[in-house]
């Protein structure tokens, strides 16, 4: 469709073909100031130039196509990285616990009488990710908001047990019967924990079951969509609730995971943000080694109108992109492959500094100051500096009008050694050799010794300092200024509500006399009375996946209306009639479109709200028509 100044419509590959060159004389100018400015800046200075236009003909709103991929760099340069209001020293002492406590829970359930599963490779890679959120973002349940809702990585959960048992909140004979939720007795009492998280098991403990891959995405959209519900309806200000939810690069391939994206974006919750753990390894091995995942979910996302953050490298390397300035170091990051990124790491300095930085003359010139140590340590990935996802997650925090995704570049197995960072086995890997521990315990300066280790190579001790080490005060602290505990479910934390009298049920039990009725229409029937309740009605949340006019439900349209962030800025074509569709956003029915997953989804979502939003009363929901295969 043609605009006001008359451009061509999308534009995906090159010129459109049907637009004559009006003014060739013109055009050649503009052509050569692009050579001019390779030849003089170089293309790095060019490239930025182009995209600056870009930039300024979107403004203008000439109609050229947003770029979904940006440069394999961070998205937040160095400049504009806020401040850092931790104490960086002290949270790196007790993470360090934390990663320690986490993998010798998993290792422990691997003595030959036990033997469970248990993951230690996922937790490693993300302990940074959710210590920063512990420490900086994360409201708990005190907080004047009622809290923000957190979707913990299922498999992550090892690092959720040990940061737990470092506050206090799991004893070391729960931390010993992980996994063992049958088999682990103490004193005559069951002590364990569920390898994941299970509010059933746990019910003052986790808030959401997430381990079913794609099953945290879905329900992370839901529940900041419901937050959003409640606060529109007046029914309970939630401005200070988020929704946070980690996942793996690997469960984004889910369909799940990617399916219901547009219903984040259209709903434009900007009270959720994605945190992906980019470690570019699932089970087996490399989750593109040919290609980019980070860049993929970036395209995808961007497409689907999501705010897009990059975490990719470290504070180490902010001197060498900044020196740069032929645009080399930035092009060898946007053309390796993840599978070579994932064997850079397991291997040393010597092999990046070659296989990397050799690629070309101009980078290996960048660090040839540098020794093989150096390269090691200081260039680190994204996700693994506090600084930088501490920019993001605040970024992602302030931002209005779109939901976030934050892709965070780590290693697989990061801290545990060269045995596990990085290797195509390390997901399945949960047992350690003395060696390791060993390596392991030197790397994070844990105050274990070598005889303590050989005591029990299968049972190597738990780290905690007590309660009144400045480390662990300060980890306190931080959570008490945060509003408590984070995951914490309170079972109890609604108020109950009055049921409907009699009376709502007396059109139902006066029958339908002579005529046969469907059940449905005599379901539907009774529900609407049920919604003219005063008190009760408000409460009632139907939600509708495909169709609601076969079953006569379309008589609620005008009067409950349908929940629609944005209202309804277009004349409905049957607004003359007495059963329009009518689209508020106080509207009550929650109408999810042909979306049978989403709409159990946003069942979870309303009927948990007694405890996530810590409602004043609980939600009760019908969801009504789903299409399942005994439907009819
Ligand atoms: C629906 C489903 N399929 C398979 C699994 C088994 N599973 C557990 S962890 C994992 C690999 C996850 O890879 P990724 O998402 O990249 O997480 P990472 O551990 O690398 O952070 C798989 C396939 C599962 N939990 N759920
Ligand atoms: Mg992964």
């Amino acid at each position: 469709m043609a605009n006001d100044r008359g451009n061509s419509g999308p534009i995906l590959n090159g010129l459109p073909s049907q637009i004559p060159d009006t003014d060739p004389e013109e055009t050649e100018e503009w052509l050569a100031s692009l050579d001019g400015a390779i030849d003089a800046g170089g293309r790095r200075r060019a490239r930025f130039l182009m995209l600056k236009l870009l930039e300024r003909a979107r403004q203008e709103q000439v109609g050229i196509p947003s770029l979904t991929t940006t440069d394999y760099i961070n998205t937040i340069s160095p400049e504009s990285e806020p401040w850092f209001p931790g104490d960086e020293e002290l949270e790196r002492k007790y993470r360090a616990w934390i990663r320690w406590n986490a993998a010798v829970m998993v290792h422990r359930a691997q003595h030959p009488d036990i033997s469970v599963g248990g993951h230690i490779s996922t937790y490693a890679s993300a302990a940074t990710l959710y210590e920063v959120g512990f420490n900086h973002f994360w409201r708990g349940r005190d907080h004047e908001g009622g809290g923000d809702q957190v979707f913990f990585q299922g498999h992550a959960s090892p690092g959720m047990y040990a940061r737990a048992f470092m506050e206090g909140r799991l004893s070391e004979d729960q931390m010993n019967g992980f996994r063992q939720e049958k088999s682990h007795i103490v004193d005559g009492e069951v002590k364990a924990l569920p390898s994941y998280p299970h509010p059933r098991s746990m019910p003052e403990f986790w808030q959401f079951p997430t381990v079913s891959m794609g099953l945290g995405p879905m329900n992370a959209i839901y529940q900041a969509q419901f937050n959003k519900y409640m606060h529109n309806r007046g029914l309970k200000d939630t401005s200070k609730q988020q929704v946070w939810a980690f996942l793996g690069d690997g469960e984004m391939d889910e369909p799940e995971s990617r399916g219901l994206l547009q219903v984040a974006a259209n709903d434009e919750l900007d009270n959720l943000n994605f945190v992906i753990n980019c470690n570019l390894q699932r089970l087996d091995g490399p989750v593109r080694g040919n290609g980019k995942i980070v860049q993929e979910l970036e395209a995808y996302f961007r497409g689907a109108g999501w705010n897009v953050i990059k975490v990719l490298w470290g504070r180490g390397w902010d001197p060498l992109i900044e020196g740069d300035n032929s645009g080399a170091l930035v092009n060898l990051m946007n053309t390796t492959p993840d599978g070579d990124f994932q064997t850079f790491r397991a291997n040393d300095g010597a092999y990046i500094r070659d296989q990397f930085f050799g690629r070309d003359p101009r980078t290996k010139e960048l660090i040839k100051d540098w020794s093989d140590e150096e390269i090691w340590w200081k260039l680190k990935r994204g996700g693994h500096d506090y600084r930088k996802v501490f920019a993001a997650y605040q970024a992602a925090q302030n931002h209005t009008g779109q939901p976030t995704v934050i892709l965070m570049h780590t290693i697989k197995g990061y801290s545990l050694g060269s045995h596990f960072a990085g290797r195509n086995a390390t997901h399945q890997m949960k047992k350690m050799t003395l060696d390791d521990l060993k390596d392991f315990r030197d790397g994070l300066k844990i105050p274990i010794t070598d005889e303590q280790l050989e005591a029990d190579p299968y049972a190597p001790p738990y780290y905690h300092p007590g309660a009144d080490d400045p480390a662990i005060k300060y980890m306190m602290e931080r959570r008490e200024k945060l509003g408590g505990n984070v995951p914490e479910r309170r079972p109890q934390a609604g108020k109950k509500l009055k049921l409907p009298d009699d009376k709502a049920y007396k059109a139902a039990k006066k029958g339908s006399g002579k005529q046969g009725v469907a059940t449905t229409m005599a379901f539907v029937r009774i529900f609407r009375d049920l919604m003219r309740d005063k008190e009760f009605g408000p409460h009632i949340v139907p939600i509708i996946p495909d169709e609601a006019r076969t079953f006569g439900m379309d008589s609620f349209f005008p009067t409950a209306k349908i929940y629609n962030v944005n209202g309804q800025n277009y004349n409905s074509v049957d607004a003359d009639l007495m059963l329009a569709y009518k689209e508020s956003v106080s509207g009550q029915i929650l109408h999810v479109g042909i979306n049978e997953a989403g709409s159990l989804a946003a069942l979870t979502a309303a009927g948990s709200s007694y405890d996530t939003r810590c409602a004043d009363g609980a939600v009760l929901c019908l969801l009504l028509d789903v299409w399942l295969p005994a439907h009819r």
